[in-house]
């Protein structure tokens, strides 16, 4: 069996993946551990993600928890990409509204105001033009001699709606409640059910790639 750290604090996450992987991998190939089971045994120290991409930001996480644990680490970076912004908010997404800097905002009036400039930034263009993605990238470190770390990256397609049309649905979080979901653009990604989005979902599409590149490593 492989052990692998997840790098997050959210043990929700764990089992999420746990889950996905469940269902992709042979029983007992691996066994995912959060940070916090091992922060009682070690001090752990949360790397600066100063990336310019998605998979810089990921690759630091993986190497650097693999540099203190010792142990194979898997690391995730998420955001948006808006065609009509050149991509932005990109990896600024979680703190667009102040630059990408940290403002002591929680993360509610952080989702709002992040929207709101998005919106704003949008204000005359097409629907057609409003194409968007959410984009996940994984990034797995095998040991303390990987230099580079395996990346994989899920996409989920959608665009913006027009004012009027969106803020809609109380599901999810982030920019949930803006997204348009592809091909049909009927619904925002916060308007469905919880497992239909983690069926669909950037993060979903990123664990399945990840799980057949974990596959082709298992012995046998
Ligand atoms: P922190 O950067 O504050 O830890 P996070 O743990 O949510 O936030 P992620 O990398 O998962 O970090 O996502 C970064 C941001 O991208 C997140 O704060 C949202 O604004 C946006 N985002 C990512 N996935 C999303 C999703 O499924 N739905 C809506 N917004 C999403």
């Amino acid at each position: 069996m492989i052990e692998i750290v997840l790098a997050t604090g959210n043990p929700h996450k764990v089992e999420e993946m746990s889950a996905i992987f469940a269902g992709l991998l042979p029983p007992n190939a691996i066994r995912l551990v959060g940070l916090r089971d091992l922060a009682t045994m070690l001090k752990i120290t949360e790397p600066a993600e100063t990336g310019g991409t998605f998979e810089d930001n990921a690759s630091i996480k993986a190497v650097e928890y693999t540099r203190q644990t010792g142990m194979w680490c898997l690391a995730d970076d998420s955001g948006l990409e808006i065609d009509a912004l050149g991509g932005r908010p990109g990896v600024i997404s979680s703190h667009y509204c102040t630059d990408g800097r940290e403002a002591g905002m929680n993360r509610r009036e952080r989702d709002g105001a992040n929207n709101q400039r998005v919106i704003a930034e949008l204000a005359g263009v097409s629907p057609e033009n409003r194409t968007a993605r959410f984009v996940c990238v994984m990034a797995l470190s095998r040991g303390l001699q990987d230099r580079d770390s395996l990346l994989v990256r899920g996409t989920f397609e959608g665009r913006i709606g027009l004012p009027g049309e969106v803020p809609r649905g109380d599901h999810g979080f982030g920019y949930d409640p803006l997204f348009l979901v592809a091909p049909e653009y009927r619904f925002t990604s916060a308007e469905l059910p919880p497992d239909r989005k983690n069926q669909l979902s950037h993060r979903a599409a990123a664990a399945r790639l990840m799980a057949d590149r974990l596959r082709s490593m298992l012995p046998g």
